[in-house]
């Protein structure tokens, strides 16, 4: 991997600090991959013991039968990737990669999660669970899935959301590394993410989003402010990578490929009490730094209670 940033929108070198680019734009995109053959070695480990079809899912009496919402994504015991710890070093100890970590989040940094992602195609999604979930803001399928497949977490698309959606009561002291281990074009469920998203703090789910034009959104905030956001889809080459704020806004759309997407994601923690660059993004956001409730979608059960969804109208 080279040095330097790509600008968000037009993928072309920056030479800003990994910091200064989170500060303006709440993401920064590695200029060159992650080490391909590496990235895609790791991928047909994972193909070759899960084939992601209709086989992953239960039948719809099954599922109907003891409804199961919370606790469906991988957890430790049950997380794929566990038994590829050694072929996560193409990652983990990629140079630029660290040193990016190390300048926003200290270089005592902390893996709090590490998982395989799947972006599920819609051949593999049964016709039962399509009716179901069209239209629903959160279509992670985890709760669909057989018990034994839940230590990936599967997507047919997921609304604009900030990572901190999963953490109440946290601060902003974490970043997301997602890294494709394939090529990722239009068709494959790409990350659409809203540049500059951050700077109006933490926001709960869904969030209020108002499309102006084709790449630009109008996003407000509950305590009166608003911002104009450029919309990016990041459409990339094996061994993509990108680290984002958790309070930048970023969704999928149903992978519309013949085909699955398989990322890795991860959320990786700043431990150190000296300053790091991190404050420095934290400290230029305009809103709440943590919030009591990140999320109204859900019933009690867990279950969607919202049927609304912004980013299947993005285009791109
Ligand atoms: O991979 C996807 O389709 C969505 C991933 C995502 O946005 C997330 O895990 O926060």
């Amino acid at each position: 991997m080279s040095s330097a940033a790509r600008n968000v929108s037009t993928g072309v070198s920056t030479g800003r600090s990994v910091t200064d680019t989170l500060i303006c734009d709440g993401a920064y995109l590695f200029e060159a991959s992650l080490d391909v053959a590496a990235a895609s070695a790791l991928l047909q480990k994972i193909r070759a013991v899960r084939a992601f079809d209709q086989t992953l899912f239960l039948d719809e009496a099954a599922f109907d039968r003891d409804p199961q919402y919370r606790g469906v994504n991988p957890r430790p015991g049950r997380n794929l990737l566990e038994r590829f710890d050694a072929d996560l070093a193409f990652v983990e100890r990629d140079r630029e990669l660290v040193d990016a970590l190390g300048e926003v989040l200290g270089p005592d940094y902390v893996i709090m999660d590490r998982k395989v992602v799947c972006g599920v195609p819609a051949r593999s999604v049964p016709d039962w669970l399509k009716a179901r979930i069209d239209g629903a803001p959160v279509n992670n399928l985890g709760p669909y899935v057989k018990p034994d497949y839940r230590d990936v977490t599967y997507f047919y698309g997921i609304d604009f959301h900030q990572d901190i959606i999963d953490f109440k009561d946290r601060d902003a002291d974490f970043l997301t590394l997602y890294v494709y281990l394939h090529p990722v074009g239009r068709s494959d469920a790409p990350l659409f993410l809203l540049k500059g998203s951050h700077v109006l703090g933490a926001t709960s789910f869904p969030h209020a989003l108002a499309r102006k034009d084709a790449e630009t959104w109008r996003y407000d905030s509950p305590d009166g402010q608003s911002a104009e956001v450029r919309q990016t889809v990041l459409t990339g080459q094996t061994g993509f990578a990108a680290i984002w704020h958790p309070f930048t806004l970023h969704g999928t759309q149903p992978d519309t490929a013949d085909h699955e997407r398989i990322s890795l994601r991860y959320l990786i923690g700043r431990r150190s009490a000296s300053a790091v660059g991190l404050d420095l993004v934290n400290a230029a956001i305009r809103g709440p730094l943590r919030l009591d409730t990140t999320r109204v979608d859900l019933a009690a059960d867990g279950s969607p209670q919202i049927m609304s969804n912004t980013v299947r109208a993005a285009e791109g």
